[in-house]
């Protein structure tokens, strides 16, 4: 249609698009927060797209959501309390599900209208919002961290849109203070964290952000994603004060969980191997990176 938006002047990469051959359009919907497509694609099978960003794709989802859940999770003895922000579709959820430790979930998604089409068009990602042990709360993160309670989580993982529109808040200090807070002493957060092609910037400030934040410590981490902004994307990886968190070497390793063997022919990208390599970082991100 004439009336879309030209998706390569998004600012977040200046000039530069990824094309995908849409086969067909199976939703298109506006929310009180974003505009909502979903598409039929010739070759990544089904598509979300908010913004006019691709949120995920049913062929490259599981780098993603693996990643971003259990590096954090495996990063702590028998985690227990675990929140999302985020993360609508459900992935994440279906992937923090799979450790038996865990005891209970909260995720706050600003946008039930993405939980709903999700729940038609992904069933295999909305399966996370069936666990008994989830609970929903739609609303702004930042509200949501604001009454948190103090010490009450584990692992907190930010699955989060790009920091323009309803997640601009989710990258700025006081919601990585209110963060720190929710957490026990010695608790991980696990934050999307961009590309380190397209957005040093960007990270340098959220790394010197936590930093100052979690007294612990501070990594960066990433993955391949083909279909999200130069095929890459990486994950803030934070501690606060208290039990030493060794994230390059996970003390609770996926393959030694209980059902490990069910556990490791279902997950399609994530094993100890990738977890380790993921903090290995090219020369160029770690000179820009080390001088914050
Ligand atoms: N797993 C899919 C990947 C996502 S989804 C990001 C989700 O964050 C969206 O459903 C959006 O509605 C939600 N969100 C945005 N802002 C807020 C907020 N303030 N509070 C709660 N939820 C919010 C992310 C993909 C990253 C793509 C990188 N280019």
């Amino acid at each position: 249609k004439n009336s879309r938006p030209l998706y390569y002047n998004n600012p977040m990469w200046p000039g530069e698009a990824h094309s995908l051959k849409v086969e067909e359009i199976l939703y298109e919907g506006k929310s009180k927060y974003q505009e909502i497509l979903v598409f039929k694609s010739l070759i990544y099978g089904k598509v979300l797209v908010l913004d006019g960003i691709v949120q995920l794709t049913e062929k490259d989802e599981s780098a993603y959501q693996e990643m971003i859940a259990h590096l954090p999770l495996c990063s702590v003895l028998s985690p227990k309390t675990v929140l999302v922000i985020g993360g609508g579709d459900g992935g994440v959820l279906r992937e923090i599900c799979r450790h038996r430790s865990v005891e209970h979930i909260d995720i706050c998604e600003i946008d039930e209208l993405v939980i709903t089409v999700c729940k038609e068009f992904f069933p295999a990602l909305s399966i996370g919002f069936e666990d008994p042990r989830v609970q929903l709360h739609i609303g702004d993160a930042v509200d949501f961290l604001r009454n948190a309670c103090e010490g009450m989580y584990d692992v907190v993982i930010v699955d989060s849109s790009d920091p323009i529109g309803p997640a601009q808040e989710l990258v700025e200090k006081p919601f990585f203070q209110t963060i720190a807070k929710a957490l026990r002493p010695g608790g991980v957060l696990c934050n999307q964290a961009e590309s380190m092609w397209l957005h040093t910037h960007l990270i340098q400030d959220m790394l010197s952000i936590c930093r100052e934040v979690f007294k612990g410590s501070v990594h960066y981490a990433w993955t391949s994603v083909p279909t999200y902004p130069s095929g890459v994307i990486g994950f803030l990886l934070c501690s606060t004060d208290g039990p030493h968190v060794d994230f390059l070497n996970p003390v609770n390793p996926i393959e030694k969980q209980e059902a490990a063997v069910k556990l490791q022919s279902e997950l399609r990208f994530y094993n100890s191997e990738m977890h380790k390599a993921s903090f290995a970082l090219p020369s160029f991100v770690l000179r820009e990176l080390s001088t914050t």
